[in-house]
């Protein structure tokens, strides 16, 4: 594996669980693997899991870690060509990435999308100049329009816990004050519409996604109807996509909050959310806290998901 961005870079996804699940019996069998090799972090925005379940992972093969909070000491960085840098950004982008790539054999990134230029962000300008220009293997630590990691880790938590072979899996959206980017929905979708499980995205209207992402899922835009005999429920918020709303938030209906009413009308569903999560807005204390809530389990499972790509990134060097 080159880069790691999306899902088709994992290759088969039976395959790629199958590894995964090898790893988390025997964290500590590859420690020669990443032995005096590099992995550089580079974060545009703030993490908990992904900054230390990834260095964790790479911390596993045995390879050495640095990290880099961009925002937070390094010089400000333009990110636009042909600009005449006579304001507050010190450094371009185009020198930072090869420098940065040539301290380092691995570069994971962080760069949400900005929300205000749907163009910008759905060509992955930021993750696909690391690419082109830092000389290294990349991969997403979430990137403006996905989040494989987190969806990866999904997956492996989802196959632990199911008790079918093809569980009905429930995205659904929940309100949240604030814009987010549609990166971890997007990328979840993705990740679904690739296994053979049965696959519904519930949100209010307006909160379309983007078809190459929807896919064939199915789209009901009654939650109550969606989440009926649901074995894993899925919460997320993600700002609007479709125009003239791109990044908005449009609406913050409690009536969409996941909770025990609405798990009742599942077939006793896992709760499943990326963290982190804003407690009675997307869901209720009963039910994150409730013996179906595998945040913890997920969250935990993004050490694997980490090492499993890193692994094969380090194979292929
Ligand atoms: C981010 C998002 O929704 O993309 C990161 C989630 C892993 N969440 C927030 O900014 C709260
Ligand atoms: N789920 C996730 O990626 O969390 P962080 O933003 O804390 O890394």
């Amino acid at each position: 594996m080159k880069n790691f961005t999306n899902v088709t870079d994992i290759g088969p996804l039976d395959k790629a669980v199958a590894e995964a699940l090898k790893i988390k019996a025997d964290k500590f069998a590859y420690t020669d693997l990443g032995r005096n090799r590099t992995l550089l972090m580079i974060f545009f925005n703030s993490s908990l899991r992904t900054r230390l379940s990834t260095q964790k992972a790479a911390m596993n093969l045995g390879m050495n870690v640095m990290v880099l909070d961009v925002n937070q000491g390094a010089w400000k960085l333009e990110t636009e060509r042909g600009v005449i840098m006579d304001g507050d950004k010190a450094e371009h982008l185009l020198e930072a990435i090869p420098v940065m790539g040539s301290y380092c054999d691995i570069i994971g990134v962080r760069s949400f999308a900005g929300l205000k230029d749907k163009a910008e962000d759905y060509e992955e300008r930021v993750i696909e100049q690391f690419i082109k220009y830092s000389g290294r293997p990349v991969f997403s630590m979430e990137a403006a329009t996905r989040h494989p990691l987190q969806s990866f880790a999904d997956l492996i938590t989802i196959e632990e816990f199911k008790t079918k072979p093809r569980p009905k899996v429930v995205m659904t959206w929940a309100p949240h004050p604030r814009a987010l980017p549609q990166a971890v929905p997007n990328s979840f979708a993705e990740w679904m519409n690739a296994t053979d499980y049965e696959f519904v995205i519930t949100h209010p209207e307006g909160y379309e996604l983007a078809p190459q992402f929807v896919g064939n899922a199915r789209v009901e835009y009654d939650q109550r109807k969606a989440l009926e005999g649901a074995d894993f429920v899925y919460a997320k918020n993600w700002s609007a996509y479709a125009d003239p709303n791109y990044g908005k938030v449009i609406s913050t209906d409690r009536g969409w909050t996941v909770d025990a009413e609405k798990m009742a009308l599942t077939d006793n569903a896992y709760f499943m959310h990326c963290l982190p999560v804003r407690r009675n807005m997307i869901v209720t204390d009963d039910v994150i806290e409730s013996p179906r809530s595998i945040v913890i389990p997920e969250a935990a499972n993004r050490e694997i998901s980490a090492q499993t790509v890193i692994k094969r990134l380090l194979e292929s060097l």
